[in-house]
């Protein structure tokens, strides 16, 4: 009967002690399990004469149904304290600021791209594309610049090398400006017409505050009967306005591109201090931004295109010192080194 006791008082502790629903169930596997201690008392009942049997049978069954239900009231309490507990840890505290979400932007060249083409695309120019590995004939021969012409070096190439070393194919470059999809675009259309021709261009020249080796341009080709250099400046002046949100001042410098005839390069009046003449005008009133004339005879015949019945004028210019400009960006290499603070203010 001691035992019994003792067991039962030990049994009772250690299912009130227990801490976890781990502990719980291993102390009564310990007592009430089918080796446990109390089941090894039950079994020697057998063993016993007939009035202590029943006497400590009906003791040991007794105190069974007790551990039982005292295990049973543990167990769920010891899941009531730990749902609790977990409630706690998960509790939300909706008075925390949130977590900032840091959500994509457009890069400043794309931003500005698509300002370009809305702009021309409500002067009716459509946007034509080209390849950026591009052949020699169309970068440089059909724009009437042969191999031995010295005008080449306007233009420093990276040129790619013909793995098949076929002596008949044609030498590839990564194009050096978009003034070939002139030539593919009039191949391939007929006028009149008027578009313009966003891309990268390469050129294997050092860098510096304004000069890249990869850089975008906006090739600009309006063909018909009777387009002139006036028609080309008013485009230009209308653009300018638009994209800058005042009136710009256009003028045009003879100068001289193979693949124009006359030829110029364009200024517009100076957007940092309106023409009156600061540091970024060079005290001049005036930034220099494209490339421009009437599209030479020769071009028109290389692309099929006889240049008795049809004139026309083109431009280029550079959409990185455009968008320089407009953001007042100083140094063209920002737009390439993936600065998350200077991306994010756009
Ligand atoms: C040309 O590339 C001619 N294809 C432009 C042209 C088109 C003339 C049609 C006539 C008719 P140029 O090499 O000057 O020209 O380049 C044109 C513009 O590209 C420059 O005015 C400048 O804005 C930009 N540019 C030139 N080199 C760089 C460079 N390394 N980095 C950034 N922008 C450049």
């Amino acid at each position: 009967m001691h035992s019994l006791e003792d067991l039962r008082a030990e049994a009772e502790r250690a299912i009130k002690q227990a801490g976890s629903l781990k502990a719980l169930r291993d102390a009564e596997v310990a007592y009430l399990g089918r080796s446990g201690k109390l089941t090894q008392i039950l079994k020697t009942l057998k063993d016993l004469p007939e009035d202590k049997r029943r006497t400590m049978g009906a003791e040991a069954n007794e105190t069974r149904k007790l551990l039982e239900l005292l295990a049973a009231e543990r167990t769920a309490s010891l899941k009531r304290e730990e749902y609790e507990q977990k409630l706690k840890l998960e509790r939300i505290d909706i008075t925390r600021p949130g977590k900032r979400y840091h959500k994509g932007g457009l890069h400043p060249l794309t931003i500005i791209r698509r300002d370009i083409e809305r702009i021309f695309g409500s002067m009716g120019f459509a946007v034509a594309e080209g390849p950026e590995v591009e052949t020699e004939f169309y970068n440089f021969d059909a724009l009437n610049i042969p191999a031995d012409h010295p005008a080449r070096d306007m233009w420093d190439t990276f040129w790619i090398k013909n793995p098949k070393r076929d002596p008949k194919a044609q030498r590839l470059l990564l194009r050096t400006h978009t003034s070939p999809v002139q030539v593919r675009y009039i191949q391939k259309h007929a006028p009149p017409f008027r578009i313009i021709a966003p891309g990268r261009v390469f050129r294997y020249e050092a860098t510096d505050a304004s000069h890249e080796i990869q850089f975008y341009q906006l090739e600009g080709l309006m063909v018909g009967r009777d387009i002139s250099l006036a028609n080309f400046k008013q485009v230009m002046q209308t653009f300018l306005g638009k994209l800058f949100g005042k009136e710009m001042k256009v003028r045009l410098r003879p100068s001289y591109f193979p693949f124009v005839e006359p030829g110029a390069e364009v200024d517009m009046s100076c957007v940092q201090c309106g023409g009156h003449g600061c540091s970024v005008c060079k005290h001049t009133g005036w930034v220099e931004i494209a490339g421009a004339g009437m599209v030479h005879p020769k071009v028109f015949q290389s692309a099929g295109l006889n240049p008795k019945d049809w004139q026309g004028f083109a431009f280029g210019f550079g959409i990185d010192r455009v968008a320089m400009m407009k953001y007042k960006i100083p140094d063209i290499r920002m737009f390439y080194q993936n600065d998350i603070r200077f991306l994010r203010q756009f």
